[in-house]
């Protein structure tokens, strides 16, 4: 098949699920189009069967905000035309799925099918806000196929939209080899040097993750024992979590480490991930942490009870229970045997339910569907 990926770039997971499954897809033997507004972050090196086209807007001094979506329709009408696609796979809603019914309705009907993937806050957040509910109700009502990264993410789609089609429900993936249990122990006496834990967090720093949320983690550990938090990624909450560290006299004790592309490196050499988000519609970061054998500590949000089985490869509580969250953490990294099995079932889970085999030939048949239909 001849498939068009349209995505965020950014370090985001719906960027990276959207980057994955082409770079897969590609590997099986269709050829994959990305188009966004610049290279996918993850998107790194030379891949065959894989193509990028990135979208240009024009700057005219009548506009205050650029119409992104409408230079992205016209781009995709264009790899359309000239590349004969089959699929155009829409990852987030706002404004991709728009964006591609319009450039489908310009090609007068001539143009490929559009699968669109609800990955999370497009639907849960942006999607409720009143200026663009019903623009995404009309995306999602008129793409060909629409998927779900949980069920949870499905239920609530129907639930705030009053949607009845079908939503397939395919769940994020990881690559459980680039992901994989891999202590590297230059990496582990870098950050704790005196043998400290290390707890880690990656995320794109936004009031959903509640970054200040592993801060005040952080602090109560402390009380009981050494420890070190790491923080992956960068966005408008690290400030305040900076501040909140500063007060706490943490400083010396967080890490932030910025964007990093191998993280898979630093999420092997920690003992524990924390993710105390007050919306997930999946939690990818989650499954890869676990796909390295790292145990997760989250909320009980959102889709997370579909990846994390609390108690057995993690543990969930209420949003904002920090105290909880700390205990919990206390008490795994007191316990070497508990540990040692909750990093096995965390591992266990990545590759019994989510692996990159397993999940991408299901999009590959939901394309042949919707192709057939
Ligand atoms: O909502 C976001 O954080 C943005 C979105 C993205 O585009 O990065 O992340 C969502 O998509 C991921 C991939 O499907 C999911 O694993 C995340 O849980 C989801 N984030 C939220 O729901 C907050």
């Amino acid at each position: 098949m001849k498939i068009a990926m349209v995505c965020y770039p950014t370090h985001g997971g719906s960027g990276v699920v959207a980057t994955e499954l082409g770079m897969c897809l590609a590997l099986r033997g269709h050829e994959v189009h990305f188009i966004s507004y610049s290279t996918p972050f993850r998107l790194r090196g030379f891949h065959e069967n894989v193509f990028y086209h990135e979208v240009d807007v024009s700057a005219y001094p009548l506009f205050k905000y650029p119409p992104y979506d409408l230079s992205l329709a016209a781009q995709i009408m264009e790899v359309a035309g000239e590349h004969t696609l089959d699929i155009v796979h829409a990852h987030y809603a706002i404004p991709h799925a728009i964006s591609a019914y319009l450039a489908r309705q310009m090609m007068r009907g001539r143009g490929p099918k559009v699968v669109t993937t609800l990955h999370g806050t497009d639907i849960t957040l942006v999607g409720k806000d009143a200026s663009f509910r019903e623009a995404v109700k009309f995306g999602i009502e008129e793409s060909d196929g629409v998927t779900a990264v949980s069920r949870y993410l499905a239920e609530q789609t129907r639930a705030t939209f009053g949607i009845d089609k079908e939503i397939r429900v395919i769940h994020n993936f990881v690559d459980t080899a680039r992901f994989s249990p891999h202590v590297e122990n230059c990496i582990r006496k870098r950050f704790a040097p005196g043998g400290e834990a290390i707890l880690i967090h990656a995320s794109n720093f936004r009031p959903v993750k509640r970054l200040t949320d592993t801060i005040e983690i952080l602090a109560r550990v402390r009380r009981h024992l050494p420890a070190k938090l790491l923080l992956v990624g960068e966005g408008p909450d690290r400030q305040e979590s900076h501040a909140l560290a500063e007060r706490l006299g943490l400083l010396d004790h967080v890490v932030y480490l910025g964007t990093q592309d191998a993280v898979e490196r630093l999420l092997g050499c920690a003992d524990l991930f924390l993710l105390p988000s007050s919306e997930e519609s999946f939690g990818l970061a989650a499954l890869e942490a676990m796909s390295c054998g790292t145990p997760v500590i989250a909320t009980r949000i959102g889709g997370l009870p579909e990846v994390i089985e609390d108690g057995v490869d993690g543990f969930l509580f209420p949003v904002g229970d920090v105290d909880a969250m700390a205990a919990a953490a206390v008490e795994l990294l007191r316990e070497p045997e508990r540990m040692k099995a909750m990093r096995a079932a965390a591992r266990a889970k990545a590759e019994a339910c989510f692996r990159i085999e397993t999940l991408v030939p299901e999009y590959e048949s939901y394309y042949k569907q919707v192709l057939g239909g």
